[in-house]
């Protein structure tokens, strides 16, 4: 039996795709690791490491996941949560929004920001369909989201990169490229708002599926439907995702939970208990941080709402 290293590229129902001695590998789900009945909903997930072995046969299996360097994970939704591992082993998340149509969505934002934090992932936000704002087009998110500048200063301010993008004009195309340029990254973020249109204007030839918005709900039609590693001709990979509706957390605890807040860090330290939620104590450091203005009521509302979540 041969045994030897492989990283996961893409899974679908019954196999997935592995990267291997510089080939691609279609190799079953099964074998003893996919029996194991726990609380993750998918033993593998793209961008892993795993063992191989391959039999006299000419059979090759998965024999074990390597350890994770991190991960991007959520629980899943309805009961019995489980985990879900979006993505492994990566050097940055690309948080993608597009400004109008789909319109910004600061919740969905800061809950994928702090999945980020919590595995200590930089993160560096994509304001894309730049050319939708210069035109005019559709209606604008409230202020302080009102326009890609507002945006980038308000998230900037936090610690997180921002950069405005046109899949059209082509506008932020080359700087995308030289984020994306030798780093294993991956791109998230709502169905619709560019994820692929990016990937295909920054790799020409790419050919990614794409798909107009629905008029109706004003979200994407989920396009891609399972993420995939892919190798970027000037160096490193990227890892496009389906669209994603929601991000809650996996297990997590209340405590925890502030410390994913970059501005909540310093401010914290202000309470007056240990074990301070930050909603009803007196002398509450982050409460007296929102007070004046250190903290915006939008991240204190996107706290309250994951708080809510814990279990
Ligand atoms: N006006 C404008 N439209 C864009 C831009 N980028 C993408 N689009 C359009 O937005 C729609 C959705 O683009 P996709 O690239 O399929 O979006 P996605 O994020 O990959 O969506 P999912 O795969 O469903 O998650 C398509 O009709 C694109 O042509 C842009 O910069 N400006
Ligand atoms: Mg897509
Ligand atoms: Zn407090």
């Amino acid at each position: 039996m041969e045994e030897s290293t492989g990283r996961i590229l893409r899974i679908d129902a019954k196999q997935c795709l592995v990267a291997f001695q510089g080939k691609t590998l279609a190799v079953p789900l099964a074998g003893k690791l996919f029996k194991k009945k726990n609380r993750t909903k998918r033993p593998v997930a793209v961008g892993d490491l795993v063992r191989l072995s391959t039999d006299p046969s000419g059979e090759t299996r998965i024999e074990e996941v390597l350890p994770r360097k991190n991960r991007l994970a959520r629980a899943t939704a309805g009961e019995g949560k489980r985990e879900q591992v979006l993505v492994a082993n990566i050097d940055q998340c690309l948080l993608v929004s597009s400004l109008r149509h789909p319109p910004f969505r600061p919740r969905l934002v800061d809950r994928i920001l702090t999945g980020c934090e919590r595995e200590g992932i930089p993160a560096i936000l994509i304001l894309n369909k730049l050319d939708l704002e210069q035109q005019g087009a559709g209606t604008p998110a409230k202020p302080p989201f009102e326009s890609a500048v507002r945006i980038a200063e308000f998230y900037e301010g936090l610690g997180y990169p921002c950069l405005a993008t046109s899949s059209v004009t082509g506008a932020g195309i080359d700087a995308l490229r030289e984020l994306l340029r030798d780093k294993v990254s991956v791109v998230t973020g709502l169905s619709g708002v560019g994820k692929s249109s990016l990937l295909n204007a920054v790799e020409p030839g790419l050919s990614l599926l794409t798909s107009e918005i629905s008029d109706k709900h004003l979200e994407g039609r989920h396009t891609t439907t399972s993420s995939s590693l892919i190798p970027l001709s000037f160096g490193g990979h990227v890892v496009d995702t389906p669209g994603i509706r929601n991000f809650a957390h996996f297990q997590l605890e209340a405590r925890e939970l502030g410390h994913y807040f970059p501005e909540f860090r310093e401010a914290e330290e202000g309470c007056a208990f240990d074990d301070c939620s930050h909603t009803h104590e007196p002398r509450c450091g982050i409460k007296a941080a929102l007070e004046d203005g250190r903290i915006h009521p939008s991240r204190y509302a996107s706290f309250l709402e994951l708080l809510s979540e814990v279990q």
